[in-house]
């Protein structure tokens, strides 16, 4: 019979993760809880839609009749689940781009989706869009263009009244928000109420960005703010899908002149790489469209990006680290393309099947060092598919390895790596081994890992037993995963 007595001696026998838990202390900058959800989406999609798909333009000046929108096959159901089958985890709609058009019936402006005869004016595509996301089990983020070429007061303290009640709206009547997304193009020449002319404000101080912020975590407490400068997620500094390597989850933007950065002001060239040891957690986001524009253009019909492409963008954003947002336009009757669904189709196809299974899941994997030589900390815990669970070596440690004996030839061709973010970005650099003939060989290296990293090897490769060295660390290695994927070899052409 299990008493309490024995059960609990029991207990101090397998050393229960409470009696030996002392996990090592975080190092550097960290990411916050909403930080740490964003991270676990990976890949979502970005939604480019107003009066510009029907015009042909990709800014429009702001004077566009919202009877031009009139999207008349417009199914949001079919558009979310295309995107939920091809692995998207979150969706962000242009609710508002630099025109000003409102795709919802914003109590801010008649130039929305209530002056315009689809649906009778009745109808509200943030609430047709974030309704069906719900439904698919796909978080709902909103763009708000700062810019609006539309608005009589743009460029006084008035619009920023405006921009506000519009966010407000926007974080208030559609349920929960996972991403607000500033981008940095600001001011110019445009409509203005009928103005015509060229208007310009200072991007430092006209937006007050910190109170609107505040407003947003009022609102939201659990969405991320995404800008050239965050404060919760970065711009990767261009808008081709591809991060920096090494792609650091810290960053300190500076401004183009070097003082203070603010959205539209930020010396970009930093972005893609971040700053090793910075001060602040602002991890990466790779923007970037399935066509050369944002917005649905008959002509570009024929210039989709491949599978391959896709599989190419998706191994430089997410495989270093970052999120990718890949923007899928809808066209003018209200749905995706036919030839963007086909790529996305065979993207997600190409995902599934490539990370359907860890093969190193079920090898025996041993540790040159384990933390406190505690189970808590395990080398198992690699293996496990939790990312919950970490390897960890001892405070002094910093070059540890693991070896994982497959007992058998194994072909991989792509390596994944993931750091237990939630204790910083420790590791600089790792080496990936297979025992050749009787020694270790490096396949591959690599320096930022973070959330995560993929490595694709240039030619799928055998072993029965793989090696992690970790080569440079600047305090002991947490790790949550080490896994080995043999790549589906559907649309996957380099
Ligand atoms: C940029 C905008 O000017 C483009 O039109 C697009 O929305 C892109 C994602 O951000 O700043």
């Amino acid at each position: 019979m299990l008493t309490r007595r024995t059960f609990l001696a029991g207990a101090t026998a397998f050393s229960s993760p409470a009696a030996s838990r002392s996990d090592p202390a975080p190092y550097g900058a960290i990411p916050s809880g909403r930080q740490l959800r964003w991270h676990a989406l990976e890949t979502t999609a970005f939604l480019h839609f107003t009066v510009n798909t029907f015009t042909d333009q990709e800014w429009g000046y702001g004077d566009e009749d919202p009877n031009l929108f009139n999207p008349a096959a417009f199914d949001a159901d079919a558009i979310v689940n295309a995107l939920a089958s091809a692995g998207m985890r979150g969706v962000i709609l242009t609710c508002k781009h630099h025109d000003g058009f409102c795709l919802w019936p914003s109590a801010t402006t008649s130039h929305s989706v209530r002056s315009s005869s689809w649906r009778a004016g009745k109808g509200d595509v943030v609430r047709e869009l974030s309704d069906a996301a719900r439904r698919h089990d796909l978080k709902f983020g909103v763009y708000l263009s700062p810019w609006d070429r539309n608005c009589p007061q743009y460029g006084t303290p008035q619009y920023i009244e405006i921009y506000r009640r519009q966010l407000t709206e926007l974080l208030t009547n559609y349920g929960p928000i996972f991403e607000v997304w500033h981008d940095g193009a600001n001011g110019g020449d445009g409509f203005y109420g009928g103005a015509r002319e060229k208007r310009t404000i200072d991007k430092r101080t006209y937006y007050d960005w910190p109170r609107t912020w505040e407003l947003v975590r009022s609102l939201q407490p659990d969405a991320v703010i995404f800008s050239d400068v965050g404060p919760d997620v970065r711009w990767v500094g261009n808008e081709r899908g591809i991060a920096g390597d090494p792609c650091w989850a810290a960053y300190d933007p500076v401004g183009m002149d070097g003082g203070a950065a603010s959205p539209g002001d930020v010396r970009e060239k930093e972005s893609p790489a971040g700053h090793r040891h910075g001060t602040k957690w602002l991890p990466a986001e790779c923007d970037v469209s399935i066509r050369p524009g944002w917005f649905w253009h008959e002509r570009e019909n024929a210039r989709v990006k491949t599978p391959a492409q896709l599989i190419d963008l998706y191994y430089k954003s997410v495989g270093r680290g970052a999120n990718l947002l890949l923007n899928v336009p809808p066209n003018r009757d209200g749905l995706l393309q036919a030839e963007d669904l086909a790529a996305l189709k065979a993207f997600g196809d190409y995902r599934r099947a490539t990370f359907a299974r860890n093969l190193a899941a079920r090898g025996k994997i041993t540790a040159s060092n384990t933390r406190h030589n505690s189970r808590v900390y395990s080398p198992a815990n690699l293996l496990d598919g939790r990312p919950d669970t970490f390897w960890a070596a001892d405070d002094s440690v910093l070059r540890p390895d693991v070896t994982i004996d497959l007992g058998r030839e194994t072909t991989a061709g792509v390596i994944r790596i993931a750091e237990a973010i939630r204790f910083g970005q420790r590791i600089d650099a790792v080496s990936v081994e297979r025992w050749n003939s009787g020694a270790w060989e490096a396949v591959a290296t690599a320096t930022s890992i973070g959330p995560r990293r993929l490595i694709r090897l240039e030619k799928p490769l055998s072993a029965s037993r793989w090696r992690l060295r970790v080569t440079q660390a600047s305090a002991s290695p947490v790790l949550s995963e080490f896994a080995l994927f043999a790549e589906s070899t559907q649309d996957s052409t380099h």
